[in-house]
């Protein structure tokens, strides 16, 4: 190749190793003509008898919408006020119906949390296979984007994890049905028995972090071992290491369990602490594992799928910045006093629509390369 020929710095587009460095371009989520899903295999058991949820389906209420999308766009705000560059992605109709030759569904999510869709690794941005029937569609709104980056970017690896199929046989009969107590539900994901077979591969992107060659991935509902096994192959420079957090009854992506904030240093739900053996690898590399802040709240926002432990569900500016929920005012003294600055800013009307600032954005680029942070395995 002649220098000529060669990438410019200014066409790299997509670089993202870890979950800290320094954010320079973003996507952010909107909240436009979200919906809750009717019920399906994949959502049943995350919806508990006594939850606002139950039985509703259809578009959310449009207050609710605009107030979440004054949230994001506050947030696409605060960020581009720090030089970072913000995309956000294209809604479909996610009111209408869709259909495989496998199944059909009354409608769509949404295109809220991108996080949960788009895996940036480094210079790749991948498409995950999801879990839900619902959300089978949604890397088309992020498509207008990811085909810009890859015109412009000549690097650039755009990918798609294989398509499941999603029939019932992904899917165990019957798991946790209502009259199955807590304890039962916690001594079966802490056996990881988990909603999801292993008929193929499944992974949501939001069960992954990023620790430049390493990849820490959770297995549980929304992510299979058949999951995990595909993205090692994928990524066959990486580490790839699957754990599981026994405390959390419905484990549904590890962005509200356990949060790297910078080199050497994670925040674990102390509800959901990651075991001991599991804990190993952290410690002899010198990582760092405390608990995180308890949350300001009792309970989620009406019609919300997470946990209070949105909480710690916060995004890394750079090293030393953190965005968090502005009212989560415990977990920012915790920040704080670990020495970080800390940008507040109002995000609960956004958790209804699918989690908080890490799950709200997903990374085009952040400073840095792939490093290894566990030298010693
Ligand atoms: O604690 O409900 C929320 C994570 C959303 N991405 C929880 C997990």
């Amino acid at each position: 190749m002649t220098g000529s020929e060669s990438p410019t710095a200014s066409q790299k587009i997509v670089n993202s190793w870890n979950e800290w460095d320094t954010l320079r371009h973003v996507i952010v989520g909107v909240a436009d003509g979200c919906c809750i899903p009717p019920s399906e295999p994949a959502s049943e058991p995350k919806i508990p008898t006594d939850s606002d949820m139950r039985g509703m389906h259809g578009p959310r209420p449009a207050e609710t919408v605009e107030k979440a999308n004054a949230q994001l766009d506050n947030l696409a705000r605060v960020l581009e006020e720090r030089g970072v560059k913000v995309d956000r992605p294209t809604p479909l109709n996610f009111s209408q119906a869709i259909a495989t030759p496998d199944w059909e569904t009354g409608s769509m999510f949404g295109c809220m949390p991108p996080r949960d869709v788009i895996l940036t690794v480094g210079n790749e941005m991948l498409e995950a296979t999801m879990s839900y029937r619902s959300r089978w569609f949604e890397y088309l709104c992020y498509r207008p984007l990811l085909k810009a980056y890859y015109e412009q970017d000549p690097n650039m690896r755009h990918e798609a994890a294989p398509k499941p199929r999603l029939t019932d046989a992904s899917y165990k009969k019957d798991y946790l049905s209502d009259d199955i107590t807590m304890e039962e539900r916690l001594r079966m994901v802490a056996a990881k028995d988990f909603l999801t077979t292993e008929e193929e591969p499944l992974f949501d992107a939001a069960d992954v972090l990023r620790f430049g060659r390493d990849l820490v991935v959770q297995h549980g509902f929304t992510t299979n071992l058949k999951g995990i096994d595909w993205l090692s192959r994928h990524f066959p420079n990486h580490r790839v290491h699957a754990v599981d957090f026994p405390g959390d009854a419905y484990p549904i992506h590890i962005d509200a369990t356990f949060t790297p904030l910078r080199p050497g240093l994670i925040l674990n739900n102390p509800e959901r602490r990651l075991p001991d053996e599991q804990r190993a690898f952290f410690h002899r590399n010198d990582w760092e594992i405390i608990d995180a802040a308890r949350p300001m709240h009792n309970s989620p926002p009406p019609l919300c799928y997470s946990s209070v432990w949105l909480s710690m569900n916060i995004l890394m500016v750079d090293p030393k910045t953190v965005c968090v929920e502005e009212t989560e005012t415990a977990q920012m003294e915790q920040f704080d006093k670990l020495g970080f600055e800390v940008l507040p800013v109002p995000f609960r009307d956004a958790y209804p629509f699918g989690g908080a600032l890490h799950c709200a954005t997903t990374d085009v680029y952040r400073d840095g390369d792939c490093e290894d942070y566990f030298p010693k395995g």
